[in-house]
């Protein structure tokens, strides 16, 4: 009964190195800009990779919020507003950043149990039907929070 797992397990790796291996395309830095205030969505930012094949993300999700949307910052005459992005390309070999001020995540309603481990798992959802998994830290935002109207009245 066991021969054929055998064979099976010396023949893929075989099937893999024929392949030459590309570079699978990922993503990290991933992180949570908290919103201080709990009926505010929050924003996440990231870097993905494109790998040696290049690819593109068509969304995320996670199940510790209660809705990942992707959005882009754009200025129109003057105005900064956000827009709702269905996919972003990432390059072969290059790298697309959601960072503060452009593309970035909006999450609704963050998990009370990811808030207090720190972290919350996120699934990227790629052209190839890959899902890769990633732990983004979040972060609280003490410190970053906007003065409140009783400390410019002390003022
Ligand atoms: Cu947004």
């Amino acid at each position: 009964m066991r021969a054929p797992f055998i064979l099976f397990a010396l023949v893929a790796p075989l099937a893999l190195s024929a392949c030459g291996d590309p570079a699978p395309s990922y993503v990290d830095q991933a992180w949570v800009r908290l919103s201080p205030n709990k009926d505010a969505p929050s924003a996440g930012y990231f870097v993905a990779h494109g790998g040696d094949a290049g690819t593109q993300l068509r969304g995320v999700m996670t199940d510790y919020a209660l809705k990942v949307e992707m959005h882009e910052t754009v200025s129109k005459d003057g105005m900064t507003t956000m827009e709702a992005i269905d996919s972003v390309d990432i390059p072969a070999k290059g790298q697309v950043a959601f960072a503060p001020g452009g593309k970035h995540l909006m999450i609704f309603g963050v998990n009370d149990t990811a808030i207090s481990r720190g972290k919350m798992q996120m699934t990227f959802l790629m052209a190839n039907g890959d899902r890769l998994l990633v732990d983004a830290v979040i972060r609280k935002p003490e410190g970053a929070a906007a003065p409140k109207p009783a400390d410019n009245a002390a003022n």
